[in-house]
């Protein structure tokens, strides 16, 4: 199949697992072609199966908001009628599954059928496409994909509750390239980071408030205070200044390190011990799957998708939102024993294995063939 997908490209999970859908998808046989503002970050082989086509929005200073839909939209277009996509996947409902339905109305008009396949990620309806100025239109753009598919079942619940929708939505829920995670450095040079005798803990996010930031410091306070440790803090966004500051108020400042954006996740996650999760809102946890495929358990928050994929007592634990106490005893339970650390990492492991590519990839694939069968006339 010709395959288009259309994503953010930059850190967020949206775009990684996009990206990562797409390269699985090349190495199956079939044609992908990216169409977005700039080239996936985790894109980073482009191939004769893999393409990247750029939308550019021109600036013109009548605009006070450029207009990104109209420019993706005729992009589609053009894309679609030159490399005879078979069909589109738009991650993320806002703006991509309205501007698809555009480009797929210019298209009949034709004569040219193109079925959408649209991928709930989380925020798209969880805290944006609800709100009242984006209500409408996000409503009618799911209503109007030939598939959609939501990452968790907590985000089916929650796409039914908050919208008005007629369209049937299938769970695919998130995926790991295991290849990527096991076995991959035979020295992740923890020495460069800590002392033999500290643990490891790590958080990557992109720093929003839904991350909670503040209680992964201070949960991390409370550990340190038993348990000789350093904090990996992974990412950029708005509250990463705030951390920094909430550390040094906190005296622990030389015990954290703020990487930044960073291409080395694997990397960070191959010296890690615990990753911290305690978002307020959470559609899946990519993140946290990531971790756990590397053998870091997970001590979360227990909203949204995340109990899906974080097991209680198996992969780590789950606390409240807010309940930075009974998160940090829970990590202090893990980490402070060799033996019960060693179990928590293996069963990490094996609750990952659930969300191997290998078995997540073809239900999309049908998803697509469905979606050719049963492309609707507009
Ligand atoms: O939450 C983020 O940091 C980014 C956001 C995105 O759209 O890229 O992530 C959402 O999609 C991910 C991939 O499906 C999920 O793993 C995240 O849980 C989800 N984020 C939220 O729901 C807050």
């Amino acid at each position: 199949m010709n395959i288009g997908i259309v994503c953010y490209p930059t850190f967020g999970g949206s775009g990684v697992v996009a990206t990562e859908l797409g390269l699985e998808l090349s190495k199956r046989g079939h044609e992908v072609h990216f169409i977005t503002y700039s080239q996936p970050v985790r894109l980073e082989l482009l191939s004769n199966k893999v393409h990247y086509h750029e939308v550019n929005v021109p600036e013109y200073p009548l605009f006070h908001y450029q207009p990104y839909e109209l420019a993706l939209s005729s992009k589609l277009v053009d894309m679609v009628k030159l490399h005879k996509i078979d069909v589109l996947h738009v991650h993320y409902a806002i703006p991509h599954a309205y501007a698809a339905y555009m480009a797929k109305k210019m298209l009949f008009e034709e004569g040219i059928k193109l079925p959408i396949v649209t991928t709930l990620h989380g925020t798209d309806i969880t805290l944006v496409g609800s709100h009242p100025f984006y209500k409408s239109a996000v409503t009618f753009s799911i209503n109007k994909s030939d598939a959609v598919t939501s990452v968790s079942q907590s985000l089916k619940d929650d796409t039914l509750r908050l919208f008005d929708i007629t369209n049937d939505i299938q769970v695919v829920p998130n995926f790991i390239d295991f290849a990527k995670y096991t076995n991959h450095f035979t020295d992740c040079q923890r020495g460069m980071m800590a002392n033999d005798d500290e643990r490891i803990i790590t958080h990557i996010s992109n720093f929003r408030k839904v991350k909670r930031i503040d209680d992964i410091i201070k949960i991390f306070y409370n550990i340190q205070k038993e348990i000789p440790a350093k904090l990996m803090m992974v990412g950029d966004g708005p509250e990463k200044e705030p951390a920094e500051q909430l550390c040094r108020e906190l005296g622990i400042e030389d015990k954290v390190v703020f990487f930044g954006k960073s291409h080395e996740i694997d990397k960070i996650l191959c010296f890690s011990d615990l990753f911290l999760l305690p978002s307020e809102t959470e559609s899946f946890g990519l993140a946290a799957l990531e971790a756990m495929a590397s053998g870091v358990p997970v001590i979360s928050s227990n909203t949204g998708g995340i109990p899906e994929v974080n097991k209680e007592g198996v992969s780590g634990f789950l606390s409240d939102v807010g309940d930075i106490d009974s998160m940090s005893k829970n990590a202090i339970k893990i980490l402070k024993d060799d033996s019960v650390l060693t179990m928590f990492k293996e069963q990490s492991i094996e609750e990952a294995k659930q969300f191997d590519i290998h078995e997540i990839v073809p239900l999309y694939e049908s998803i697509y063939k469905q979606a050719l069968a049963n492309c609707v006339s507009i």
